[in-house]
C-alpha cells in the first residue's frame, strides 16, 4: 500500500479545527485533527507545504518511521505548531492501519482493559447561582460522578474558539486577590450543591502563582477534590514541585506538554497523581501511548485532555487510549455536539457518566469535506487576560 494524497481540511463549524486526510492507493484512508486553538493555518501550512511531499509515496505501516523522521528529521525538534501537524498525519496513519486490519485502534495498542470511559463535563452556567443549578443538574439528571469548574470565566460560546472572525483577542480582566477567595467560596458552594459522593475538579487554569496557588489548595484540602488541575504555570518547572510540597490534595498538570521529555520531571519526582497531557500536542497516538506508559511506570494515572476545542476524532483516539491503557484515571468530556456533528461523524458517546463507542476499525469516525466547506475558516485568537494595572497575565 502507498500513500497517494495528503489533504488538509480547515473548516469552522463554530470554531476552528484543522483535519488531516491521508488517501492510499487501496482505496484506503485515514482522518486525523491537528487543531491548535488560534493558530490552525500554520500548522496547515507546514503539512502541505513540507510533510505532504515527505508522506507521498511511503508506505503508511511505517508509523514510526515517520514520526521520527518529522520529530529527528527536521533537526528543530517540537513545539506547538510541529507536534500538531505530526498528530494530524500520526492518527491518519494508525486510523489507515486499523482499517486496513479490520480492527477498532484499541485493538492495535494491546486490546481492552475496560469497557467503558469515566468522564467529566465542565459546569459552563453564567452567574454562580447558574452554575450551582447546572452542577445539580448534571449529577441529577445526567449522572455525571466527575464536574468540572474553572477559574475567571468558564469556557462557554465565544471566550474561546469562535463564532465569528475576530480583529485580535478578547481581554478579559484577572484579579488573584478576588480570585483567591472566589475558587474557594465558589468550590464549597458546588460541594455543599452536589453532595459528598461527587468528584470535584478545578482547573486553575495556570493563573496563580506559586504562593498563591498554595493558599488555594491549603484552603480546599477539607472539601476533597477530585484533583485541582494546572495550579501554576509549567514555564518554570520547580513551581510546580514548590506547590505538591506544600499540600495534600490531589495534582493534575500537563496540558501544555509538548513531548514525553517535558513530562519527565513531574512524572519521575511524583509531582502529579493525573498527567493531563494532549495527544494533538504530544505528536499523536504514537507519543501518546508512550507517555502512559511511563506514566504507569510511575503509578500515575491518565486524564487525556478533551477540551471544547478538539474535534471528535480527537475524543475518539482519547477513548481508544483510555480503554486499552491499564493507569487510566478519567477523561474530560468537552462539549463537542453542535456543527461539528454536521462535519465529523462516530466518535464516544456520553452514558450516565461514562463515555461509550461503537466497535468500528481504525479511531472509528469520518470526515464530511462538503459539510466543512460550507463552514470557511474564520480567523480568532483565544482570549488574554490582564490585571488591574494593565499588565498581561497568563489567561
Ligand atoms: C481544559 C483546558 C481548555 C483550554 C483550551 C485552550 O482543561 O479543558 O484548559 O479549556 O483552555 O484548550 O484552547
Ligand atoms: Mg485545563
Amino acid at each position: 500500500m502507498k500513500i497517494i494524497q495528503v489533504k488538509t481540511i480547515l473548516t469552522c463549524p463554530n470554531q476552528n479545527y484543522l483535519f488531516v486526510k491521508i488517501l492510499t492507493d487501496s482505496g484506503i484512508y485515514g482522518v486525523g485533527d491537528a487543531s491548535l486553538n488560534g493558530r490552525e493555518k500554520a500548522v496547515a501550512d507546514l503539512i502541505d507545504t513540507y510533510l505532504s511531499p515527505l508522506l507521498t509515496g511511503r508506505d503508511p505501516e511505517q508509523i514510526e518511521d515517520f514520526w521520527q523522521l518529522v520529530y529527528r528529521g527536521s533537526y528543530w525538534r517540537g513545539g506547538n505548531i510541529i507536534m500538531s501537524a505530526l498528530c494530524g498525519i500520526d492518527m491518519a496513519l494508525w486510523d489507515i492501519l486499523g482499517k486496513s486490519a479490520g480492527k477498532p485502534l484499541y485493538a492495535l495498542l494491546g486490546g481492552k482493559v475496560r469497557s467503558k470511559v469515566l468522564c467529566y463535563s465542565h459546569v459552563l452556567g453564567g452567574t454562580q447561582e447558574e452554575k450551582i443549578a447546572q452542577a445539580a443538574e448534571y449529577v441529577q439528571k445526567h449522572g455525571l460522578k466527575v464536574i468540572r469548574l474553572r477559574a475567571g470565566l468558564p469556557a462557554a460560546n465565544g471566550t474561546f474558539g469562535v463564532t465569528q472572525s475576530q480583529g485580535g483577542p478578547k481581554t478579559e480582566p484577572w484579579n488573584p486577590e478576588q480570585e483567591i477567595e472566589g475558587t474557594v467560596e465558589y468550590f464549597i458552594r458546588i460541594r455543599e450543591a452536589v453532595g459528598k459522593q461527587v468528584g470535584i475538579i478545578y482547573d486553575l487554569h495556570e493563573r496563580f502563582s506559586p504562593d498563591q496557588a498554595v493558599r488555594v489548595l491549603r484552603k480546599l484540602e477539607g472539601y476533597d477534590p477530585f484533583f485541582i488541575e494546572d495550579p501554576v504555570a509549567p514555564d518554570c518547572v520547580g513551581s510546580l514541585r514548590y506547590v505538591r510540597e506544600k499540600t495534600v490534595v490531589p495534582l493534575a498538570f500537563g496540558e501544555l506538554y509538548k513531548s514525553r521529555w517535558e513530562c519527565l520531571p513531574a512524572i519521575t519526582g511524583r509531582w502529579i497523581d493525573f498527567l493531563r497531557c494532549d495527544v494533538i500536542r504530544v505528536g499523536g497516538v504514537t507519543e501518546a501511548r508512550k507517555i502512559a506508559a511511563l506514566a504507569e511506570t510511575y503509578d500515575i494515572k491518565m486524564a487525556w485532555h478533551g477540551p471544547n476545542d478538539v474535534s471528535p476524532i480527537t475524543h475518539a483516539v482519547n477513548w481508544h487510549l483510555n480503554v486499552s491503557e491499564y493507569n487510566f484515571g478519567i477523561q474530560e468530556d468537552g462539549a463537542t455536539d453542535g456543527l461539528i456533528r454536521q462535519v465529523v461523524s462516530g466518535g464516544p458517546v456520553y452514558q450516565n457518566g461514562y463515555l461509550v463507542m461503537e466497535n468500528r476499525p481504525g479511531i472509528g469516525c469520518d470526515i464530511d469535506e462538503e459539510a466543512a466547506a460550507r463552514y470557511p475558516f474564520c480567523k480568532a485568537y483565544i482570549p488574554i487576560c490582564r490585571q488591574e494595572d494593565d499588565s498581561l497575565h497568563n489567561w
